[in-house]
Formats: C-alpha cells, structure tokens, sequence
C-alpha cells in the first residue's frame, strides 16, 4: 500500500475528535503540564502557512509530554472581539458577531486540518456571553479594590472605607490619584455620598478619570501608547491626536514593582523581559520643590540628578501642566497660547522621539532655587512629557542634552557644575572631576553628594527621594461596538456598579455601529437601554486587551457557570507551564496578563503570582513573493509584454507581484498568469531558456503582495504531516524566516521512506519480528536521545534532519524489525502524529493509543562503538585500515592482521620482527 496521506489523515482527525481523545480531566495520579498557545483573533482572511507555526512547535511538545507520562492541558479559542469585525460591520451592517461566527469557523477547519491534540471541549470566546460575564465580573472586582502600599497588595475597598470612617485619611498608605483629599473620620461620615464616591475612585483600580488619551478620529476610538506607532494608529496607520476625556482606566502602576521584580522569576527571552523591564522605566531619583516668586504656588520636580541642582538655570513645564495658566503674565499669554495650540498636535511618542527640534515659551513668572534662593525662569516646552514624572523639569543645561539645546537657543545661562566638564550636546556632569558651583556639595563624590542633598531638602521640607516608574496607568476604555460592555451605570454623574446577579451585562443591539451625531459611541444608539429602566449605562466597551488578560484561567474550567474557574480547578492547574506566542504582545498583553494575574491572587482567586512560567516566541514566516517584469515603451507606459528575470536588465520595466501560487521553483506557468487576471490574457512573454523566470524578494506575508500561501493548499498537496515537519525544518523556531514551498518535497519523501520501512517491495505491510541488530538498535537509540534533548530545548529543525539520517540508516540498512520501528513511530509522533497513529494500529496496536504510549528510553550501551577501524602501518607507513571488535585483546588483534590476505601482500613475504598493537588506536607492522 502507497502512503494516501490525505485518508489518514482524515482517518485519524476524525477518529481523535470522536474519541475525543485529548480531552483532559481537572485531576490525575500524573504530574501536570499546561501548554498554552496565544489564541488567535479570527479573521477574515483566514489562517496563512505563518499562523500555525507557534502552533505545530506547541502541539509537539505537548504531544511529548504526553509521552512522557504527564497530564496535558492544551486547549485552544479565539480572540473574539476587535476592530476589523467591526470595521466590517459598519461598511456592511452585518452584526459583528455573523462575522465573527463565519469567521471561527473557518479556522476551526483550517485548524483540524493540521492534526492538533487541543482538548476542543474547552474552546473559549471572549465575545460570548457566558466568557465576557467572567471579564465584568474580573472588572468589578477591580473597581471594588484599591492597592495598600503597606500590605503591599490589592485589598477589597471596604478595607479603606473602614479606615476612613475610623481616622480619615491618617495612616492611609494607597496607591491613589494626586489630587486626594487630607480628612478625618467625622469628616468622612459627614459626606455626602457623592462626595465619597468621588473621593473612592482615586483609590480603586478600575476607576475613571479626565486624562489626555490618544485620539483617533478615524477610527472613533481611544488607543492605547502600544497601538499608537509613530504617531499614527497601528491599525490602518490614521492620525492621533492627544485630547482630554473621561476614560476608564486601570491603576497598573500599583503594580509596577512587583512586574518588575516578577521578572527575575521566569523563563522568558531576554529581549522580551528587556522590553518590559524598559516600559516600566524604573527611575531612581529625587523630587524637589521650587516656589514660585510672587505665587502661591510651587512646581514639583522629578529629577534623576540631583546633584546637579546647583546647574539649574531654568525651569520647564510641560504645557499641559495645571499651572501654566496661573503662572502666565498678561505679556506672555498670546505666546504662550499659541505654543500650546501647536504642541497639542503632536502625539506623545513624537514628542519623545524629537531631539532635536527646540522649542518652547516663556510664562513670565520666576522659581525660586530652593537652596541658592536665587530666581530662574519658567519656561514651558513639549520636551517635557505631562503624563511622565511630575510634568515639570530643573533645567541644567550643564548635564542634560535637551536641555543644553533649550539654553542654547533661548540664550539661556549654562553654569557647570563639576571642574573638568566639556559643556557640550553630550555634557554629563557626573563622570567627570569634582563638584563646582555647587554650595554644600563642592569637592564630594557623587553618592556622597547625592545623600547631603536629599537630606538636606528633607531638612528644608524641599524634596526627597523618589522612585518613579515610565509605566502609566492602562487607559481601559474604547468608544467602540464590538467589546465587552462596563458593568457600569451613571447616577448623578458617578460610576455605579450593577448587581453581580444582573451579570453579563450584555451588549445591547444598535441600528448602526457608528458614534452617534454628537459624538457618543455605539452604544448611545441602544433604545431601551437603561439601568433599571432609568440610569445610563456606561456606553464605551472595554479594550481589546480584557479578555484575554485571564483567559488561560478559563481554560482550566470554561464551562462553570458559578465561577470563572472552580478553586479546585485552578488548584490543579495553577499556571502555564509553557506558553508560545509572538513577541508583538510584549508590552500589551504580557504585561496586563500579569497584572490581572496579580491582582487576581492578591484577592485570593488564583495561587500563582506569574501566570506564564516558561514563554517562547516564535519567529515570523515572511512570504517569498515573486515578481514579474513588465516592459515600458518609450513614454514609460507598460506593455502588455513581460521579460524574464535574468533579462530584464535589456529593457526598461516595471516589477509587478504575481501570485505565487502560479509559479514553481521561480518558474511561471504562463497559462495560469493569462487566466490570472483578464489583462494578461493576451500577454506576450520574453523567455530564457523557453522558461519564464521570475524574481525573488522575503517580505511581509500579505495579501496585498501576492505571497501568501494557505495551508490548507499544502495539506492537500502533500499531507498535514508533512506541512508540520516542514514548518519545522525551515529553522530555529524563535527565528524569522521566509516561507518557501521549493524545499517540501524533501520533507515529503522522508515520510514515504519512512512507511516504505514497514512495507515490502509488493507494498504490503511487513514487519519482522527477528532480533534487531547492533546498528540497528544504535541508530534507534541516536534518534531517541537526539530527540528527547531537542525538544526539551524547543529545537525542533535539528530533530527533523535527525529523522531524515536514521530513516536512511535504517533504509540502508533493510531494517523492518518490530522492536526498531514501533519505538521510532512513537519518538516521531509529535512531529508527524497522522503517519504514526496509522502505523502503530497496523503495528497491532489499540487504535488512538500512541498518544498516550510511553516514550522509549534510551540506553548508551547502544551506542558505544563496538569496532574500530585500526589504521595498519608498515614500518611506520599507513598502507591500509582494518575493522575488528574493540573487545579482541592485543593477541587477538595480531593474529587477525597477520592472518588477513592484504597485510600479507604488504608483508611481501619478508619475515615479520613485530607487531606493535596499541589497543583502540592503531596497528604497526616491522618486517
Ligand atoms: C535634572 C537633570 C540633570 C536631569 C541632568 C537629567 C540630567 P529618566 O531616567 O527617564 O527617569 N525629566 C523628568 N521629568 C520629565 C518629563 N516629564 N519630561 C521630560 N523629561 C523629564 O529621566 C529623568 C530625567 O528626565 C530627570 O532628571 C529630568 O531631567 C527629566 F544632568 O533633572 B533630570
């Protein structure tokens, strides 16, 4: 029998999904394992032969752990909310959740097409009702805690409101908004309830606040810093502007620390733990207090140089900063206006990204040096960034390079502060010689000079140490359709919780999916859509990032309806052991992952404080797109005439993508590029060597460029076992790398090669029973261990060049014994797992059993070297080399070369003095 790839496949797809053979209880007498996969947001376009490669190189380790004795959750769902079902909707009025079914269900058959072990019967979707009411709930939980600094911990908020209503604000020691207000107990009780709700939401971890957001009027929504690229939307490249508006938001910052030092505790890429590290931005540093001459009012400055305090010749603003209008004077206002009408077009990231362009205006108003008393000026300038310290800047143009450039421009003084500074772009105070200029701090070394002058502003109630993080509060909130709807309702302007009974709040039918005439989002559109008949709800959904920052937990229970995941579920589970995904979601889902992971086991609902032990990314597959080169006339108009690559350089022409489908090891088929498109039906072709060659470039895989290639294609081609070897093949999985179909066939004929080993030359199955032999059994136990340290390395490219060779050794080697092949069809089933479950149930066993067989164990006997080739000399001269057992002692060794007939033709009758034997190593004949 040939190998039909495509009937078992389907044979064994179908069998594993009616025996659902890789679902998982939530206990077992076995170790457990949790393999987790970034589940994918289904889109239109379906999967290409990029998406599953995190997949495959998952669905294998997980498989081998199965081997290996260990109970394997590997499930799988979908990402279901986000834009482009709603950008669709809106162009068509199909409701996003069509769409969102239709598309599902396509990756579904694309995914079963590939052989996956996923336990199917815990698929999630964020967008359904009975998923989205466990994300409300996580939400609720939020709002109703707050972080004590103290505890260190997120505590339920009924714990601050005890604490005020016994001594008010003293003693409090949260994580909160600037602007609390200092009160006491009988203060507290003497509010009105507003009043404390008010004052509660700058403490509680969801809470809702005027902040300046990232503003994307074309596509009516609110971004997140991580979906702003170069100042325009990620998605769709459209222009963001910063405005002011009440946004839900997230207190992450609490958590800084803790995401911090969590890093130190897993196994994640360096350069992704670098890029947290990076976001959070830990500072250590001082704030200091300036007065203002002539106000009531002082500026607060983060600094990370202290010490350069005697250096500062200015003070900057940033112009968003609550003070520039009070400190304006009457001269300098219609400049300064202007300046704020012009900086408020640039987004955050362009302001940090320029260096180089200065600018700024000058408010009137001076500050005072809290320690020489001396007044500088205050300036404001969009160098200094609103949301990032505490929005205001000391200016030494002696240390810092924006600020020198400042000076510089504005003519501004620049005063240095140690004696063998270069005042220069690059100035840095620190490194060089000691302290001048610098009062109390003159002639000491840094450390000691930073310690003199925190302490002394303590001592003058002028500044203190701090600790400041880049990391800011998550904007938790988009005026958009498809998303889960806030458990919120509005009474008398203030946030309200509903019931947890009346959850899942669900998200209401609208009659379009676009912000109403004044500018409300979607959901302003429901009619009827009221809380208990009269209160509104919140009407902006809840970003992309929320349903997937808990939904491993899901995983562990998805159909509880009591919980979001039962304790004893989560006791059992506990984390992902082993989670692959794209090193795009560093700073958006990683990071909010782990925070509501540890929020989640501050209150007691989970017990790990890291939710992904050992993380994997996977490399991209770009395309290898292929192009086609049309001639141009005279004029540089294109003709409908297309020469060959290689002699393109003869003519003027214009590359144009083909699709690749069309085209084979860079060849075109020229019949399917005229019935390609209807213009080149009457297409003339220019050929080499009566081919049309086409050109080559690695980019993006998409649809705009021609290159994609659909799995599904390649699976009927050569069989979905060979696609995940192949995925594999292409090289290192956390490597970038082109896709390119030219080299499959490779993979192809190792697996026909591989079930020829069971079959005889008439094609039916045979196997032997007889004792393996020594080289039998040594390339098996090769394999076994070459691929027990591979994957547990999560190198997978060199397991499959290893099977390649021992399919060969062992072709070579005529080798159809039972007790070789049934041990290497398991060590293969990860990779190949259709070819193997066919062949182990021809092999005489259970159907559907080799999921759960045991890995083979590998023995080194097998592998010590029995013979040696012994180089023999003749008087000192190699002439010859004869293999014989390393276990024949010296003796036996002379008599076999003295007894062997071409040893004697060298030997040429003289007679032999000695025969020197160096036992392993070599053989010397003196005649
Ligand atoms: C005086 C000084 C002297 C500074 C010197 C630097 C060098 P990191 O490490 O990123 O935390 N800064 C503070 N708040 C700012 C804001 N909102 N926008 C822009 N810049 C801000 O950097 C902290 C330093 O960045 C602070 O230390 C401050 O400038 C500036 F030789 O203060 B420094």
């Amino acid at each position: 029998m040939d190998y039909h790839f495509r009937d078992i496949e389907q044979k064994w797809q179908k069998f594993w999904a009616d025996n659902q053979t890789f679902k998982v209880d939530n206990t077992s007498e076995k170790p457990k394992y949790y393999v987790l996969d970034m589940f994918p947001y289904p889109s239109g376009a379906g999967l290409h032969v990029g998406h599953p490669l995190g997949y495959i190189a998952s669905d294998i380790f997980a498989r081998y752990k199965r081997l290996r004795g260990f109970h394997v959750l590997h499930p799988m769902g979908y990402d279901s909310f986000g834009l482009p079902a709603e950008q669709y909707a809106i162009q068509t009025g199909q409701h996003p959740a069509i769409t969102t079914e239709t598309n599902i269900n396509r990756y579904r058959e694309q995914l079963d097409n590939l052989g996956f072990s996923f336990d199917w019967s815990r698929e999630v979707r964020t967008s359904e009702p009975s998923y989205y009411k466990w994300t409300q709930w996580i939400f609720m939980q939020l709002f109703e805690a707050y972080y004590d600094k103290q505890a260190d911990r997120a505590m339920p908020i009924a714990h601050l409101v005890a604490h005020f209503e016994r001594q008010g604000t003293d003693g409090i020691q949260a994580v909160c908004d600037e602007d609390v207000r200092q009160f006491t107990g009988d203060e507290w009780r003497s509010f009105s309830d507003e009043d404390r709700e008010r004052e509660l939401l700058k403490y509680r971890l969801a809470y809702l606040r005027e902040s300046s957001v990232n503003w994307c009027a074309a596509l009516g929504t609110v971004l997140a810093n991580d979906e702003v690229v170069n100042g325009v939307s990620e998605r769709g490249g459209y222009p963001v502007e910063q405005k002011k508006m009440l946004q839900w938001s997230m207190r992450i910052t609490a958590y800084a620390e803790r995401l911090l030092t969590g890093l130190d505790t897993i196994d994640w890429p360096e350069p992704l733990v670098e890029m947290q590290r990076n976001w959070i931005g830990k500072s250590i540093g001082a704030s200091v207090r300036f007065d203002v001459a002539g106000h009531d009012a002082a500026i607060e400055v983060f600094t990370t140089r202290v010490d350069t305090i005697y250096g500062v010749s200015f003070v900057v603003l940033a112009p968003e900063h609550e003070l520039v209008t009070q400190l304006t004077t009457a001269a300098q206002q219609a400049e300064i206006e202007t300046y704020i009408e012009r900086t408020g077009r640039k987004s955050e990231r362009d302001r940090m990204a320029d260096t180089k362009t200065v600018s700024g205006a000058f408010t009137g108003s001076y500050a005072l040096h809290p320690l020489t008393g001396e007044q500088v000026p205050i300036w404001i300038a969009d160098y200094v960034l609103a949301g990032y310290g505490t929005g205001a800047v000391m200016a030494v143009p002696s240390g810092d390079q924006r600020d020198y450039l400042f000076a510089k421009h504005f003519n501004l003084p620049i005063i240095p502060v140690t004696d063998a500074q270069v005042i220069d772009e690059e100035a840095d105070a620190r490194k060089e010689g000691k302290y001048i200029n610098s009062g109390i701090i003159n002639g000491l070394e840094y450390k000691e000079a930073v310690e003199v002058l925190i302490a002394k502003l303590e001592d003058i109630g002028h500044g203190k140490a701090k600790i400041n993080y880049r990391m800011r509060d998550a904007i938790f909130g988009r005026q958009r359709y498809w998303g889960e709807p806030v458990p919120v309702y509005f009474k008398n302007g203030l946030p309200r919780l509903i019931a947890e009974s009346e959850l899942p709040l669900l998200l209401p039918e609208v009659d379009k999916y676009l912000p109403t005439e004044t500018g409300e989002p979607p959901l302003a559109r429901a009619t009827n859509w009221k809380y208990q008949g009269q209160y509104e709800y919140e009407w902006s959904t809840m970003p992309g990032w929320a349903g997937s920052s808990w939904y491993w937990y899901r995983y562990m229970d998805a159909h509880n309806d009591k919980e979001f995941a039962s304790k004893q579920a989560i006791n059992y589970w506990k984390a992902v052991d082993l989670y692959i995904g794209g090193s795009e979601h560093a700073t958006g889902h990683l990071l909010y992952s782990r925070f509501w992971n540890k929020f989640l086991k501050d209150m007691g609902f989970v017990v790990e404080e890291e939710p992904f032990k050992k993380l994997i990314n996977q490399g991209m597959i770009q395309g290898r797109s292929n192009f086609v080169y049309r001639v141009l006339d005279e004029e540089g108009k294109g003709t409908n005439i297309f020469v060959s690559y290689g002699l393109r350089d003869q003519y003027t022409t214009a590359p144009i993508h083909v699709d690749v489908n069309i085209v084979s090891n860079d060849v075109l088929d020229i019949d399917k590029f005229k019935a390609w498109r209807p213009e080149y039906v009457d297409a003339a072709f220019i050929l080499e060597d009566g081919k049309y060659i086409c050109g080559t470039e690695v980019e993006k895989m998409s649809k705009s460029k021609y290159n994609v290639v659909n799995p599904d294609d390649i699976v009927a081609n050569y069989g979905a076992d060979t696609l995940r070897m192949y995925e594999m093949f292409l090289g290192p999985l956390e490597q970038s790398k082109p896709w390119n179909t030219n080299g499959i066939s490779g993979v192809y004929n190792f697996l026909r090669k591989f079930w020829k080993l069971f079959h005889d030359a008439q094609g039916n199955f045979a196997v032997s029973d007889a004792e393996p032999t020594k080289a039998e059994l040594k390339s098996l136990h090769k394999i076994i261990r070459k691929v027990e340290e591979d994957i547990e390395r999560f190198s997978f490219n060199t397991s499959v060049s290893s099977f390649m060779i021992c399919v060969n050794e062992l072709t070579e080697l005529k080798c159809n014994k039972r007790a070789i092949l049934q041990e290497l069809v398991i060590v293969l089933s990860p990779y190949a797992p259709h070819i193997t479950e066919e062949l182990w149930t021809l092999l005489g066993n259970a159907p559907g059993t080799i999921s759960y067989a045991s890995y083979p164990v590998f023995n080194p006997n097998y592998l010590v070297e029995s013979e040696f080739e012994y180089p023999i000399s003749f008087n000192g001269k190699m002439r010859m080399k004869l293999n014989m057992s390393l276990d024949m002692d010296i003796d036996e060794v002379e008599k076999t070369v003295l007894g062997n007939e071409e040893v004697q033709k060298f030997i040429d009758g003289k007679a032999v003095k000695k025969v020197i034997v160096v036992k392993g190593k070599i053989v010397n004949v003196v005649s």
